[in-house]
């Protein structure tokens, strides 16, 4: 069979290059109000912060104040009378970006600060949820598994999952599930896909219903997105992607899964994905590199290396050529370091998710 993959050829970067990359992301939050709207397409802005301010949180401890205040007050801007935030100011609200805004104010410790009514935007978000326990997007009525867990995660960091029947969320939820090969699609009867496999794992994490999934199924399906360039693809025979880094690996750890993948080869791809001249990373080694897959990168080293270093007595494996130029003990010490831990299910800092009452569950082997 012929396998899709990227050459990891000529000089490719070996080192987390992390000043470089805290240097590209202030381009973006540093003076949010002008910079964004330069640099971060309007459609997009509010996402673009949680990326933004998300990688630089994992990167930066004191990052915290700076942005602070003009940010809370570009969300502020995005709100609207029935509750639903929007990507900019004059935008229409939608659930993805009502999900951002609140991730990104519930970083900044920010949910009672007056910029959001916490009832106005939880009934906001009910009044998506249709029936069947499936989700809209927003007020156009296009239903997705994504909205499903954009919601969920919404009121549960909102602290609100009692505005809807959560069970009968997860069973629609269950209905995008493929007995085939573990996995789940946008809808119903739709192919299985690494990014909604995430927002289904999350979904039931929050939910506390994982047990419904057979998870050695799912790792045996997430694990064989693994390349021999050391990357991750979303579904079989696509090229691999550094967002997948993050839709596998996270999945990966809320089943208990995370070391069925060759993580020495997927850090290899990971660093080779930084841009040496600018900072940031992107999706192939040699491409553009964007906020998105900047975030993706360090919240997958991130997963990777806390695992690794709470195992230290975990082995390379003999077939690890060591003339690669990588002394990986050294490395994954070192990176743990650098990048603080990232929670897998809500992708914020975990000191972040430690601050709330959110009960997560996690599968073991
Ligand atoms: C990218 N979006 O639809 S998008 C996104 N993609 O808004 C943001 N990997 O052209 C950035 N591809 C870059 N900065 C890409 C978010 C997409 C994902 C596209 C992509 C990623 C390969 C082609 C969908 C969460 C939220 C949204 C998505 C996935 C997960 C684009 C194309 C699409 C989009 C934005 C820009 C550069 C950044
Ligand atoms: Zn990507």
């Amino acid at each position: 069979m012929l396998t899709r993959d990227v050459e990891m050829t000529g000089s490719l970067p070996k080192e987390l290059l992390l000043s470089k990359h805290i240097h590209f992301l202030r381009k973006y939050a540093d003076n949010s109000n002008e910079n964004y709207e330069q640099l971060m397409v309007e459609y997009l802005r509010m996402s673009g912060i949680y990326w933004t301010t998300t990688a630089l949180q994992l990167m930066d401890s004191d990052f915290d104040k700076a942005g602070r205040a003009d940010i809370l007050a570009m969300i502020k801007t995005c709100v609207h009378p029935n509750g639903g935030i929007s990507a900019a100011k004059g935008h229409d609200p939608h659930l993805l970006y009502t999900f951002s805004a609140i991730q990104i104010m519930v970083s900044y410790d920010a949910l009672n600060d007056q910029i959001i009514d916490i009832d106005k935007t939880a009934q906001y978000i009910r009044s998506l949820h249709k029936s069947d326990g499936s989700f809209m997007g927003d007020s156009w009525g296009e239903v997705d598994i994504r909205f499903s867990f954009a919601g969920i995660g919404s009121l549960a960091l909102l602290g609100r999952l009692d505005t809807i029947d959560l069970d009968k969320t997860i069973d629609y939820v269950m209905l995008c599930y493929n007995t085939i090969d573990g996995g789940f699609g946008s809808r119903p009867g739709s192919e299985s896909h690494a990014g909604l496999i995430y927002c289904s794992l999350a979904s039931l994490s929050i939910a506390g219903q994982l047990d419904r999934i057979d998870a050695d199924l799912l790792g045996w399906w997430l694990a064989e997105r693994q390349l021999p360039s050391g990357g991750l693809n979303g579904r079989p025979e696509k090229l691999p992607d550094l967002c997948y880094s993050w839709w596998v690996l996270a999945s990966l750890t809320i089943i208990g899964r995370l070391h069925w993948i060759d993580k020495h080869k997927l850090l290899r791809f990971i660093l080779a994905t930084q841009d040496e001249e600018t900072g940031g990373f992107g999706d192939r080694p040699g491409n553009m590199v964007d906020p998105f897959h900047t975030l993706f990168g360090l919240t997958g080293l991130s997963l990777l290396s806390h695992q690794y270093s709470c195992d230290p007595n975990e082995s390379i494996p003999a077939d690890h050529n060591t003339d690669d130029g990588f002394d990986y003990a050294n490395q994954w010490k070192s990176i743990s370091e650098k990048i603080k831990q990232i929670n897998p299910v809500f992708c914020m800092t975990q000191s972040v998710i430690n601050r709330t009452n959110i009960k997560l569950q996690y599968l073991s082997l």
